[in-house]
């Protein structure tokens, strides 16, 4: 994860009154004072937020919330929009349409805040936040479905949206327009004019959601922050269940569905040992012995591959060793898979001592997963197991394959 997407998260779970403004050089910090504005609380506005729900919108907009929020010691006296655009019954009964959630500020600063999403979105998000915090009119979106109700275990969980191709749509691209328009609509009724400037920040999906925007609609944003943006989904998705089934054969249990529990196949000390090998053939390559590998590009398979043969087990396996299969599973990994040309179908892999460090970004995180405490049920937990086999069967292919929840 980016150290913007870092940010972001952290203002997401924390928005402070008090910020430091990043990237101008300033060491001076921005004070928002709510209690401040609380006086004209709606001198800004030019209608009741409560009249915004009898506005005629486009494309059958539906708004289920339209209420003025007063000062709490986290958020600024506001007006919170809530609404629904072409809510409809979609395939497989699923109920969808694209929700989105706004908040106007009494002390708004004349802008516009789009907040991205992640994942396979389905979530509406809060839209609060450091933005609104600092006076923007701040919107999230689900993107087109809601993981609360179209959770499907027998159609991929929450990828069922996948079997409806305007869901599909929605999800790529259609939402981001529509909310983005309704956003607007609604900001110029409510202020009595428009937003001057209008910004759009997003990571993960949310950053691939940014750069579709700079594409598709490049007169909608003044600005667009695209923080670790989602490239090639499709083609993520094969390496995450590549890497799975590599290896689920060496699982030697069950999990509570039957299938393979991958957790058992590299634990988190064997990706210690891992990474310890992979200091050990890289990290002095960048000037600087000091656990860090910062010179990628030199850190090679041949470089690698003679620490991780040196860990081979002599005999079974214990702590200090890996098996023969393990060896073999990580190389496997780490060259990717190819197609018929022998061409590479995603990108390459840097050899990363953190392979089992990050709890959130490791490789451990993505495709392998943590095991369970003793007692405890047996769930594959990487994400690539538990988000990524619903939404290859579901999303990422065309036409989508419905799956039972046992054959993920
Ligand atoms: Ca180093």
């Amino acid at each position: 994860m980016s150290e913007l997407c870092r940010r972001q998260e952290a203002a997401r779970a924390n928005s402070r009154m008090t910020i430091r403004r990043a990237g101008l050089g300033l060491s001076t910090a921005l004070v928002v004072a709510f209690a401040a504005a609380a006086p004209g609380a709606h001198a800004a506005a030019v209608m009741s937020c409560a009249n915004l729900a009898a506005l005629s919108l486009k494309d059958n907009t539906v708004i289920t919330t339209a209420q003025e929020n007063a000062a709490t010691s986290s958020t600024p006296a506001h007006c919170e929009v809530i609404g629904k655009i072409n809510p409809r019954t979609g395939a497989l009964g699923l109920s969808l349409g694209i929700g989105f959630h706004l908040r106007m500020p009494d002390n708004w600063n004349g802008k516009l805040y789009f907040q991205g999403g992640g994942g396979l979105e389905g979530n509406l998000g809060s839209a609060t936040g450091v933005p609104l915090n600092q006076g923007y009119a701040l919107v999230t979106t689900d993107a087109g479905h809601d993981n609360g109700i179209d959770n499907d275990p027998n159609a991929g969980g929450t990828a069922a949206f996948g079997v409806d191709p305007q869901a599909r749509l929605d999800f790529g691209y259609n939402s981001l327009d529509k909310v983005t328009v309704v956003s607007k609509a609604l900001i110029e009724a409510y202020y009595g004019k428009g937003a001057a400037y209008s910004y759009f920040v997003g990571c993960s999906d949310g950053g691939r959601q940014a750069m579709m925007l700079s594409q598709r609609f490049p007169s909608y944003f003044d600005g667009i922050v695209a923080g670790d943006p989602g490239w090639q989904e499709p083609k993520a998705a094969i390496v995450g269940s590549w890497n799975v089934q590599t290896l689920a054969p060496l699982a030697t249990r069950l999990d509570t569905q039957g299938l393979p529990y991958i957790p058992d196949t590299l634990t988190t000390p064997d990706l210690a040992l891992v990474g310890n090998a992979i200091l050990k053939a890289c990290d002095a390559l960048d000037g600087l012995t000091d656990g860090i590998v910062d010179n990628y590009p030199a850190c090679t398979n041949k470089r690698v591959y003679p620490q991780l043969d040196a860990l081979r087990c002599i005999g079974p396996k214990t702590a200090t060793c890996l098996t023969a299969g393990q060896v073999s599973a990580l190389k496997k990994i780490f060259a990717g898979p190819r197609n018929s040309e022998g061409e590479r179908l995603y990108t390459t892999w840097p050899w990363d001592p953190g392979v089992g460090i990050d709890t959130a970004n490791s490789l451990q995180a993505w495709s392998i997963g943590t095991q369970a405490a003793a007692g405890q049920p047996l769930v594959n937990n990487a994400t690539k197991v538990a988000l990524g086999g619903g939404a290859l069967a579901m999303l990422w292919v065309a036409s989508p394959n419905i799956l039972t929840s046992s054959a993920l």
